[in-house]
């Protein structure tokens, strides 16, 4: 049997020194994930492994559950006694998380421990710079590297002008221009590729993510349909969704990374420039509106920031403000909010009776 490269697979001292805690059990990579079911790389090969009854017990949040690109201890290194029991996930050195549907609380990980993720964006029907914005903030705040790529370089005639405005929003972010339409098109990526390496792509559907991937990876695997070419019906098995490059380190590609959205972002770095400014506003809590000596209403002023740009930044607060709470809070905090629109909590008594009189008639 073939041993697999475990520090190429992304296995740090880090990891390892934390795994000497777990003295019975061993250290694997989770590739893929449906259901109750993983697929974890272990130094033998890949497997088939669950969590443990105890790990169930133990779990709090959905979120607590592993993910693909996890390491986690596993009770053995091949399935030639069954299916190997998952006991404990190590901590991740990054993770991106989505919101399921139709739940303000449930938070599931969708892929962990990323070295970089590439900010996927066409540079023609696409580009968008706001977007790119939401991006930037997810992407700093996940513990990953971003790293933004233009593709379908050949659809657009203003490159230089895209990269230029660029410029202004993508603060000590590297922008990669690409088109699968040359040989070398994605050539600006490959050094991202190395030993031990976690990457990962994140974007809005037809940018030509997969497309890239493929071609970084060589060979067609992600465009199979769930039906077999034999006719034999539905894949059963799941899918991989973390690839090993030899010698080129790892591509993550799960589908919850084409849904992830804000749940919680670190605009102090998407938005670099307006934290600096905001050090020369008068007061610390300035929210750059109608204060006083506000250094970023100057900058605006000055045409040096854009108006565009700080309502992104407003509109992404806005959004973040609700997060990391349960939704027992949010409505609490939407409760109060509408308490100070109407004048506090002693005219919201007065309103509630108003509406009662209101409905009886
Ligand atoms: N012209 C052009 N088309 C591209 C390029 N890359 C991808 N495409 C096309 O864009 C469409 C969407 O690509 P796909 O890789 O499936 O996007 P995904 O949804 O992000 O995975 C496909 O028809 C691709 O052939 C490119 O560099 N140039
Ligand atoms: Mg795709
Ligand atoms: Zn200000």
């Amino acid at each position: 049997m073939n041993t697999t490269d475990m520090k190429n697979l992304g296995l740090t001292e880090d990891f390892v020194h934390e795994s000497s805690i777990y003295k019975d059990y061993f250290i694997g990579r989770v590739s893929a994930q449906s259901k109750s079911l993983y697929k974890v790389i272990t130094k033998d090969g890949e497997i088939a492994a669950e969590v443990s009854g105890k790990f169930h017990y133990r779990v709090k949040e959905l979120s607590d559950y592993p993910a693909v690109g996890d390491f986690v201890m596993v009770d053995r290194t091949d399935n030639s006694s069954g299916t190997a029991i998952i006991h404990h996930i190590l901590t991740r050195k990054s993770a991106f998380a989505r919101r399921m549907a139709g739940s303000k609380e449930d938070i599931q990980v969708v892929a962990a421990n990323i070295d970089t993720v590439f900010i996927c964006m066409s540079l023609n029907n696409d580009f968008n710079l706001r977007r790119l914005e939401r991006y930037l903030s997810i992407a700093w705040d996940s513990g990953a590297t971003p790293v933004i790529v233009l593709t379908k370089s050949d659809l657009c005639k203003e490159i230089d002008t895209r990269l230029h405005e660029i410029a202004s929003i993508a603060i000590g972010v590297e922008v990669l221009v690409t088109t699968s339409t040359a040989n070398d098109g994605y050539q600006s990526l490959k050094r991202y590729l190395q030993h031990g390496k976690t990457v990962a792509f994140i974007g809005s559907s037809g940018v030509g993510k997969s497309t890239l991937i493929n071609c970084l990876i060589g060979q067609n695997r992600l465009d199979t349909s769930g039906i077999r070419k034999d006719d034999k019906g539905r894949h059963t098995t799941t899918r991989r969704e973390l690839i090993m490059l030899p010698n080129s380190g790892v591509v993550i590609d799960t589908p919850g990374m084409r849904e992830i959205g804000i749940i919680s972002a670190d605009l102090t770095k998407s938005f670099a420039d307006i934290d600096e400014l905001a050090k020369h506003c008068k007061f610390n809590d300035c929210t750059h509106k109608n204060e006083p000596s506000c250094a970023v209403q100057a900058a605006i002023k000055e045409g040096t920031l854009s108006v565009e740009r700080l309502e992104s930044f407003w509109k992404l607060k806005r959004e973040m403000k609700y997060d990391g709470l349960n939704a027992k809070m949010i409505e609490k905090e939407k409760l109060s909010e509408m308490f100070s629109s109407i004048g506090g909590m002693k005219n919201f008594k007065k309103f509630v009776k108003e509406q009662n009189k209101k409905k009886r008639r």
